[in-house]
């Protein structure tokens, strides 16, 4: 058997043709905390300055490539390795990808980190308190687990694991996107000019 030809195009190259450092920003957090608001302001920001990226966004793929999946951890985990491992070809074809997953478990988001090289995977925490998601309840269904109709939901009936160590944490319930945004740009700006 002959070894799989290497890529003929680097990474690297791709980052360069696009003058850009590809990446994940990786934003985890409770439902209703702020993760597809941020996810849309950050892609607007980037896109502005000229920044080729993709967004994936749980809802949306819970409609096509993961809509095989419901909530069980083991689902979840499953959820977490197909989006890892699409956002890591998208990195490696040059691409800032900005995913927004609920990803409740340590150990699944330490998974994903692990596809990608040091320095790329950016974990972004946004928070806010469960008391203020619930408030919120854009979708209704803190109320609908609350009263048992939907199972597995993450801060009611299920454990959402807070990053011990991210590159951002985020708090949404006294910032604007605008002000949250800024401060993932400065990051992805100091880490684009670490001079
Ligand atoms: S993850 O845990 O596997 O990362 P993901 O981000 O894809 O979750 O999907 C979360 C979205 O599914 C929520 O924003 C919410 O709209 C919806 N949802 C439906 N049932 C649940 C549940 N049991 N727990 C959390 N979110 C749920």
């Amino acid at each position: 058997m002959t070894a799989p030809t290497p890529p003929a195009i680097t990474k690297g190259q791709r980052a360069r043709a696009k003058s850009q450092w590809p990446c994940c920003v990786w934003f985890t957090g409770l439902s209703g905390a702020g993760k597809s608001t941020l996810a849309q302001h950050l892609d607007c920001a980037l896109f502005a300055r000229g920044r080729h990226t993709a967004v994936l966004d749980g809802d949306r793929l819970r409609q096509g490539l993961c809509r095989d999946l419901g909530f069980l951890p083991s689902e979840r985990a499953e959820n977490v390795r197909r989006v890892s491992e699409a956002a890591r070809l998208m990195v490696d074809a040059g691409l800032i990808v900005i995913v927004a997953l609920i990803s409740p478990f340590r150990a699944e988001r330490d998974r994903a980190r692990s596809l990608f090289s040091p320095g790329e995977f950016i974990e972004v925490f946004v928070d806010a308190p469960l008391t203020v998601c619930e408030a919120r309840d854009v979708k209704g269904l803190y109320a609908r687990a609350r009263t048992g109709q939907i199972a597995n939901f993450t801060g009611i009936s299920q454990p959402y694991e807070a990053p011990l160590a991210p590159q951002l944490h985020l708090q949404t319930d006294d910032a604007s996107p605008e002000q949250l945004v800024a401060r993932i740009m400065a990051h992805l700006d100091e880490r684009a000019n670490p001079d």
